[in-house]
């Protein structure tokens, strides 16, 4: 298997918010800072309830853009409101992540993110794990254009990804 990259310095102000409902989602949400870190992607995490602290998302979505952020990663689960609420209150693209519930096993969150009505767009990732992963590559890819370090990272990534399985590719080995 092919070592990671070193990932290339952009700079330190966040260009990604990952928020997340609860500090229970953060071994989903982990995923998507994961792959931010490989890649080199400044960003920050937060705990923003959309029904605990509904203020405290007020004011992170009210800033984001005078921030920097030019993404934000937003998961949760349940009756999930966090990533349309963020929407709402943001020009800045949401990117949101289906957190694996308990009762439903995610189907709740999935729907609760992904039926937006038409006027207030969340792009909508699978549940779990593999949706916080990518949407922390889709945030990577947004950015690419403006910032050819994360680019390059993600062509590499890509491409060792590619090696990873054409070296691998005989399933009894
Ligand atoms: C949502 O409720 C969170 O996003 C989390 O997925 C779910 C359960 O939260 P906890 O009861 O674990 O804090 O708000």
């Amino acid at each position: 298997m092919t070592q990671p990259a070193t990932p290339p310095d952009t700079g330190t102000a966040p260009l990604v918010g990952i928020v997340m409902g609860s500090r229970s989602d953060w071994e989903t949400m982990q995923h998507a800072a994961a792959k931010l870190e490989a890649l080199g992607v400044p960003h920050e995490v937060r705990v923003v309830s959309a029904h605990r602290t509904p203020d405290v998302l007020f004011s992170y979505a009210a800033s984001a853009a005078g921030r920097g952020l030019r993404a934000i990663i937003a998961g949760a689960g349940g009756a999930a409101h966090l990533p349309g609420m963020i929407a709402a209150k943001t020009a800045v693209p949401v990117l949101g992540v289906p957190v694996q519930s308990k009762a439903l096993n995610g189907m709740d969150s999935l729907l609760s993110i992904v039926q937006m009505p038409a006027g207030i767009p969340v792009g909508t990732f699978a549940i779990g794990n593999a949706g916080a992963a990518n949407a922390a590559l889709f945030a990577a890819a947004m950015l690419a254009h403006d910032h050819p370090a994360i680019g390059a990272a993600l062509d590499a990534f890509r491409t060792r990804q590619t090696e990873d399985v054409t070296n691998n590719d005989d399933p009894r080995q």
